[in-house]
């Protein structure tokens, strides 16, 4: 019976989502994947029974409701303890739950606020995501629909012009972070772990991004982007040029 399946609720695109995906794959749990409606997705989780209004969203075999990606981690762990998504070595382990916070609390949000903050702006980005993200049918149409709850979910993510421009500005640093925690071992190992499952899928989304991929791809960063998450629809360049870091090779080495 379908109450014995696990089943993951998401919606297109979304980062957490492909990590807790991920997540499962190294787990080897069978599970079904249910795409909710960007935009009518809240409605449709509190329909479902969840309680808060975000994906990626998770009923257990014994109807247990667990939403959000380190929370899912969790359980998944102990539903499944091995292979483990955490190293066995306390300090190890210390470490890979660090990053698997920072990567949720600090990493994750960037990436969603660069891309809501173009669909707020650009009729051709809201087409762009419902001809190739979502797909709705009739995406010209559909990006016109996506108007008025475009600016409702950008300002759910927070992504206003002063907190996109400071993201921007921090983002080299923060792929500084990434790489300084794959040469560390923390991450990008032999085996994965819930840090790489929360981290790698921030960075293959930014990675997406026509306009700031340069920032990232020469990175180790981006080779393990790639490792997690394979396959991600190239998203059409939206944010202002003179808003973008130079990249390192301009930056004067
Ligand atoms: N940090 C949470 C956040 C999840 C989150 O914000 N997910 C986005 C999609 S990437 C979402 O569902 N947003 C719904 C909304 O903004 O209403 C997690 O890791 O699960």
């Amino acid at each position: 019976m379908s109450g014995r399946v696990i089943r993951l609720y998401g919606i297109p695109l979304s980062h957490p989502v492909l990590g807790v995906r991920g997540m499962l794959v190294f787990k080897r749990l069978a599970y079904r994947y249910v795409e909710l409606l960007a935009g009518g997705h809240a409605p449709m989780l509190w329909a479902l029974g969840f309680r808060g209004a975000t994906v990626p969203a998770m009923r257990l075999q014994d109807g247990r409701r667990v939403q959000g990606s380190l929370a899912i981690a969790q359980a998944l762990e102990h539903l499944a303890p091995s292979p483990s998504l955490y190293p066995a070595r306390l300090a190890a382990r210390a470490a890979v739950t660090d990053a698997e916070r920072w990567g949720e609390a600090v990493l994750q949000p960037i990436p969603r606020r660069l891309i809501r903050w173009g669909l707020r702006q650009h009729l051709g980005q809201r087409q762009w995501f419902a001809d190739v993200a979502s797909p709705l049918p009739a995406p010209r149409l559909a990006g016109v629909l996506l108007t008025p709850i475009a600016p409702v979910f950008a300002q759910i993510a927070g992504a206003n012009d002063p907190q996109v421009r400071r993201d921007l500005d921090r983002l080299p640093e923060l792929l500084d972070e990434v790489d300084r925690l794959i040469a560390q071992g923390v991450i990008g190992g032999d085996q994965l772990n819930a840090a790489d499952f929360q981290i790698a899928p921030s960075i293959r989304m930014l990675l997406a991004m026509t306009d700031i991929a340069r920032l990232i791809t020469d990175r180790p960063a981006a080779t393990l982007a790639r490792r997690v998450v394979a396959a991600y629809p190239v998203i059409p360049a939206a944010l202002p040029a003179d808003w973008i870091p130079a990249s390192p090779s301009c930056a004067g080495k």
